[in-house]
């Protein structure tokens, strides 16, 4: 069983969205082109509550983009973003959501992050999908959506770890790129023995 895994391709990360990737709206209509090759569609969504520790406007004196030690190792602070119901949460209107069998949420913790579509950002509090990708004896994973070298990188690698076997098909992706973090993402996931395609 082979699942195409689509992250955060919603309105905060397209171009006017409150952390947009440029290009991000230019993938919606290949991945909706991509989902009747699969036998299972997944959805992720950036699901942060109003105030999430990840945003910059929380730490006094901090402008987005910048670093913080947070309990759990460093942080890269964000604008306020994806917050819980609001349109930019929203996937983007293009995106073929029908299709979706699973929709999971992440970041809804206010003191963590979760970058990974398997692990908060202290690498150890599962979201769950994983008992539900074995349950439902799905081991090969595509992964495509937003951002390249952020939450497409940490769950890719992730699912590697975990012995899935996995394609990012970078077409398909968009990346923030922030201080070379788009090479230095496909450095790892390539050493984690994630194909990129
Ligand atoms: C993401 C930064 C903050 C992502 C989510 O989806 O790549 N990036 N929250
Ligand atoms: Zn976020």
């Amino acid at each position: 069983m082979h699942a195409l895994v689509i992250i955060d391709v919603q309105n905060d990360f397209c171009p006017g969205g409150a952390l947009a990737v440029a290009g991000g709206d230019e993938i919606v209509a290949k991945i909706n082109a991509m989902m009747a090759d699969f036998d299972a569609v997944i959805l992720t969504q950036d699901w942060h509550p109003a105030g999430h520790s990840s945003f910059a406007s929380q730490h006094d004196g901090k402008a987005p983009l910048e670093m913080i030690e947070m309990p759990y190792g460093p942080q890269v602070l964000w604008p306020d973003h994806c917050v819980q119901g609001s349109p930019g949460a929203a996937f983007h209107p293009g995106l073929d959501t029908d299709r979706a069998e699973l929709i999971i949420r992440k970041g809804f913790r206010a003191g963590i992050d979760s970058y990974s579509a398997f692990f908060e950002n202290d690498q150890t509090t599962p979201t769950g999908l994983e008992g539900y990708l074995r349950t439902r004896g799905i081991s090969r994973l595509t992964l495509v959506g937003l951002a390249t070298d952020f939450c497409v990188n940490f769950s890719a690698v992730d699912a590697a770890k975990l012995g899935f076997e996995v394609t990012v098909h970078e077409a398909a992706c968009r990346g923030i790129d922030l201080d070379g973090s788009l090479a230095a993402a496909r450095e790892g996931m390539t050493a984690a023995g994630v194909t990129l395609a």
